[in-house]
């Protein structure tokens, strides 16, 4: 598989972004990123679910373009280094759903 900073290959895409599209993530148009839109019961739960993210993102050394109001955060993940969709933006993705469940 391609190094971590290296943009997917178009066999790694097929495989690896599958289950996120199931999960609701999808394409954003015009840009090689992935996007999904997260709803919480308020904003102490969003915010919580924003913290954690937050935390792991700055471990990992890579950070979500997210919107938040209210209860609703909005995610879009891409590797600005490789300019699209790296390993890390799957990896950051599966935390988020683990988180978000
Ligand atoms: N986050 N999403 C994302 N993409 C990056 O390329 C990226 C990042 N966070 C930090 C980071 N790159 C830095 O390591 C580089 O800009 C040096």
């Amino acid at each position: 598989s391609s190094p971590k900073r290296a943009k997917l290959s178009d066999e790694e895409r097929s495989s690896v972004l599958g289950p996120l599209k199931e999960a609701g993530w999808t394409m954003v148009e015009g840009r090689d990123a992935i996007y999904k839109e997260f709803l919480f019961k308020d904003f102490n739960q969003a915010f919580g679910f924003m913290t954690r993210v937050g935390l792991k993102a700055d471990k990992m050394d890579h950070h979500p373009e997210w919107f938040n109001v209210y209860n609703k955060v909005q995610i879009t993940l891409s590797t600005h280094d490789v300019g699209g969709l790296s390993q890390r933006d799957v990896t950051l993705a599966k935390f988020i759903e683990e988180v978000a469940k």
